[in-house]
């Protein structure tokens, strides 16, 4: 007797901290520029988040500057100029005034600093009810052994939003993991204790063993 079973195999998840940011509007930072300083002077910002700085120039025109970023705007008086950017490198960096706005405008200076995203990690979800995928009639007739990998997107409640093939085996075996798959639920990726989108890979492996144990003897 030939008796179908399969075999689960997580590869990783992708990009869940990814796909959480994209959702995310850019960060309003509200500034403003003044003879000889910004304020504030400095600002925290994380890697990969999108900004955007809201700065009102008070007593003159001024200008921002922040040279490793490519950022060079002039910022008229009373009115709120919006510089918007995302920050892929960590670290420090330099802004300053960029235009003569009188005898200490070299002073007029800031800091921003951009912190590593790593320091957040994303959880691996945790499959909670995943019935098992039939086998196929042909692929069983056939003998066809073999994984099938698929692409899983998870919402932040653990419900399968869409499930693509990535590599397939054919003869019904693709069409039967993705039904599957479709119905499962799961505990949701987390990061920094919140549930979050989660898109992953996902191997489902259809192997058939031949039965030890005879039916008579
Ligand atoms: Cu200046």
């Amino acid at each position: 007797m030939r008796r179908a079973t399969f075999i689960l195999g997580f590869i990783m998840v992708l990009s869940s901290a990814l796909a959480a940011q994209q959702a995310a509007p850019a960060r309003e930072i509200k500034m403003t520029a003044k003879k000889y300083e910004f304020t504030p002077a400095e600002i925290r910002v994380k890697q990969g988040e999108r900004v955007r700085l809201l700065i009102t120039a008070t007593d003159r025109d001024h200008g921002l500057e922040i040279k490793e970023l490519g950022i060079k705007v002039r910022l008229k008086e009373g009115k709120e100029t919006p510089v918007e950017f995302t920050a892929d490198k960590p670290g420090e960096y330099e802004f300053k005034c960029s235009v003569r706005c009188g005898w200490r405008h070299g002073s007029m200076k800031g800091k921003l600093i951009v912190e590593p995203a790593g320091s957040s990690k994303v959880s691996v979800p945790k499959c909670l009810d995943c019935p098992q995928p039939e086998y196929s009639p042909e692929a069983r007739k056939a003998g066809l052994q073999g994984t099938v990998v698929l692409w899983v997107d998870l919402d932040d409640e653990g419900r399968v939003r869409d499930v693509q093939v990535a590599k397939g085996l054919g003869m019904g075996l693709d069409e039967q993991a993705v039904r599957a798959v479709q119905r499962w639920r799961y505990k949701p990726a987390e990061r920094d204790g919140k549930p979050v989108p989660a898109y992953m890979t996902l191997e489902v492996t259809f192997r058939i063993e031949q039965d030890a144990a005879p039916l008579s003897r």
